[in-house]
């Protein structure tokens, strides 16, 4: 058996119930085979894929606060510090009731390569909740915030583990958890970043995942002689990386036509209202049903159905698993020529493997998302020099950042004999970077 497939079998084995991390460690190994059969003996002496996904650290905790009612809610906490080659751990927190230790695992392996891809030294990590903020109060969610601080912040730190936001994690969470991180160390620290812009955090981060979504995009089209403006786009999820990537399509000229959330989504021919749904979801907190309500020319459509919708790009940008073999048939059916994904893992396999063989241009999250955290490793670097930097200096970074990732990666599936497979060009470029880090380091 090659070594490639006896990786993953071990990991399978040694880690029952969690598809959605055997999935990660699956596409990655996939697109490394050819990588590790050219250097087979040496990696295999060196344990190096052992290493690579084996977590260096897992740490899981009870979360116990207190309600509005009196009523103690006990929730679990994780941290994975997954891979500290290149750079302290790096990678957002997650609160969302579907959280559970193979998720974290799933996001802080995926995060190893994305944060390699940007260039900067960051190493991989992910963590979280079951918690659910959708529905508590403000003080609710600050006496959890606390809760889960009092017991993670033994285990991170400016140069050791700097979390972030995620799913459900934004400014508001943020600022709880620097606050008590702060109470109990009394470190003025860059512990966390998304951080508010009076204490600390970076100009441009909030619209960094969706503004980077759209550098990368416009870069992949323009290697392949395509150009954004004028296009239709199809955009899911209705939070932090949807919003910013609508407001940057637009800015490019393209036509952004949906979003969506758990609940529905929405078809808007006259293009999205990004004013109107930052009204609705960063301020008030409230379904999609306010938007279409107070617009017009917007449909409502109850569950889902997204991808349902004639575009020419999709951008998948809500969570695992949200675009299917049958969605991707849609897509390409309706004419859709380029994917890149928002989110962590949107595309199932089968839907991915379905758009590289119709001649859809893919490019996986991993490289497309990456300008949050980049941004986040810009807000790092502010913070260590006790200055800030003007919108625009870290936007044109971002921008500098993202056109690199797409070369790279482009490059590494040429070198490979992949050409057009970005997938596989960012898992490639992504990993050698690790692997000759953890080579020279030894056995650690
Ligand atoms: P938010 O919490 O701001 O928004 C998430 C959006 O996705 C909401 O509209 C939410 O709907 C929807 N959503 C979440 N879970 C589900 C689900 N199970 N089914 C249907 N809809 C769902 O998160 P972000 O925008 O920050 O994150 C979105 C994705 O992007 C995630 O995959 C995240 O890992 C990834 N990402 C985020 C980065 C960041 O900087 N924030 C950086 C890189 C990647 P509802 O509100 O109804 O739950
Ligand atoms: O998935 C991701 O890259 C994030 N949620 C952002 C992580 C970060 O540290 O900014």
């Amino acid at each position: 058996m090659s070594y490639v497939d006896e990786i993953y079998e071990q990991v399978v084995a040694k880690n029952p119930a969690q598809p959605e991390f055997h999935q990660a460690v699956k596409e990655v190994l996939e697109s490394l085979r050819v990588v590790i059969e050219a250097n087979e003996e040496n990696y295999k002496r060196d344990a190096l894929l052992e290493r690579l996904v084996n977590p260096e650290r897992q740490i899981v905790f009870r979360v116990p606060w207190v309600d509005d009612k009196g009523q103690v809610q006990v929730n679990t906490g994780y941290r994975v510090q997954y891979n500290s080659a290149i750079g302290p751990y790096k990678g957002g927190i997650r609160l969302h009731p579907s959280v559970n230790l193979g998720i974290i695992k799933f996001l802080g392996f995926e995060q190893i390569f994305k944060n390699s891809l940007t260039g900067l030294p960051i190493g991989g990590g992910k963590g979280g909740s079951d918690f659910d903020p959708k529905g508590k109060s403000d003080r609710e969610v600050m006496a959890f915030c606390q809760s889960f601080i009092t017991e993670l912040y033994k285990y991170i730190g400016a140069d050791t583990d700097v979390p972030a936001g995620d799913i459900g994690t934004g400014a508001r969470e943020i600022g709880y958890m620097y606050g008590q991180y702060k109470r109990l160390t009394g470190l003025y620290e860059g512990v966390l970043t998304g951080k508010g812009l009076t204490y600390g955090g970076s100009l441009a981060r909030k619209e960094a995942t969706g503004y980077g979504l759209l550098y990368l995009t416009a870069e992949m089209l323009k290697c392949n002689g395509q150009d954004i403006k004028g296009k239709t786009v199809a955009v899911s999820g209705a939070g932090n990386v949807a919003i910013y990537a609508i407001q940057k399509a637009q800015q490019l000229g393209a036509k952004p036509v949906t979003c969506s959330d758990s609940t529905g989504w929405i078809y808007d021919p006259e293009g999205i209202d990004v004013e109107l749904l930052k009204e609705v979801k960063e301020v008030k907190r409230a379904r999609l049903t306010e938007y279409a309500a107070a617009r017009p020319s917007a449909q409502y459509h109850e569950g889902k159905g997204v991808w349902t919708a004639k575009v020419d790009i999709a951008l998948p940008c809500a969570t695992q698993n949200e675009l299917n073999l049958e969605d991707a048939k849609t897509l390409v059916a309706n004419g859709v020529f380029a994917v890149a994904e928002g989110a962590n893992m949107p595309t199932t396999m089968e839907a991915t493997e379905y758009f590289q063989a119709n001649g859809v241009l893919f490019c996986p999250g991993k490289a497309s998302n990456a300008g949050g955290v980049a941004t986040s490793a810009l807000e790092m670097s502010q913070n260590s020099e006790r200055l800030s930097w003007t919108f625009e200096e870290v936007d044109s970074k971002l921008q500098t950042i993202m056109v690199n990732i797409f070369h790279n990666l482009d490059a590494a599936a040429k070198k490979y004999g992949l050409d057009g497979n970005y997938v596989a060009g960012a898992n490639i470029a992504g990993f050698l970077k690790v692997a000759e880090a953890m080579t020279a380091q030894g056995v650690v």
